[in-house]
């Protein structure tokens, strides 16, 4: 079980270090760094074993490798929206990346406001027996992205999964908020920098009705 899970390990672990590097190349190369914090996970095997259940898997280590992708997850918090698309462009062009799998809940988010872009994509690993490709889960998101979605997954589990109506309310209310934050931060950031601000996206047009 510990090699079964050291794979994803290794997988999570060439991500790293793809990211580390994007990052330092791109601060020599254009003096700014758009990676704010990265951070990743290993599922356990308990949740490994819980998710194969939810999903009605056979409980086999073939059927968790083809069904399961997010055993190793990355994180990649950006300053800026457009940095978070950026970031996930430098690493899914890159050749020995595989993407299996995009779900662009930024440009459509979840009904209870969750934004995230997430890819789930391959990497070879070469371990001692030969190569292997390890799925590994990406999710690129703005600071104020992550902040409503810690919030929003402690209040998840407080209650329960069974979050009061008010509280769902309000929470699509501070997505709603963090995206117009979003919005003025970039463009703030644009105007900075001498660049021509970007047109207001339709959901914070909606936003403010
Ligand atoms: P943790 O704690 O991050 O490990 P699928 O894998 O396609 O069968 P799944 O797992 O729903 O279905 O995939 P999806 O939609 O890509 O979401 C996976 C991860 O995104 C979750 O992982 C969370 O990290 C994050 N996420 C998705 N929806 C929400 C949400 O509504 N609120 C918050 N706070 N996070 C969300 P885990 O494994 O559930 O959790």
């Amino acid at each position: 079980m510990q090699r079964f899970l050291n794979e994803y390990r290794f997988g999570m672990r060439e991500i790293e270090t793809k990211l580390s590097i994007l990052r330092e190349d791109f601060e020599h190369a254009h003096a700014y760094n758009p990676i704010e914090h990265v951070s990743s996970r290993l599922k356990t095997m308990d949740s490994i074993a819980e998710k194969a259940d939810r999903k009605g898997l056979e409980p086999s280590i073939a059927a968790i490798r083809e069904s399961i992708l997010d055993i190793a997850g990355v994180r990649v918090t950006c300053s800026f929206v457009t940095d978070a698309y950026r970031l996930f462009e430098l690493l899914v062009r890159q050749d020995d990346i595989t993407v299996r799998e995009v779900k662009d809940y930024i440009a459509n988010p979840k009904d209870n406001g969750y934004k995230s872009l997430h890819a789930i994509v391959e990497v070879p690993v070469f371990l001692s027996t030969g190569p292997v490709q390890v799925p590994v889960e990406v999710q690129f998101r703005t600071i104020a992205m992550d902040f409503w979605a810690s919030l929003e997954h402690k209040i998840y589990y407080k209650y329960d999964k069974q979050v009061p109506g008010r509280l769902t309310d309000s929470l699509r209310d501070a997505a709603l908020t963090a995206a117009e934050l979003d919005d003025r931060m970039e463009r703030l950031h644009r105007e900075l920098h001498g660049e021509r601000p970007a047109p207001v996206a339709p959901l914070q047009l909606l936003a403010r009705g």
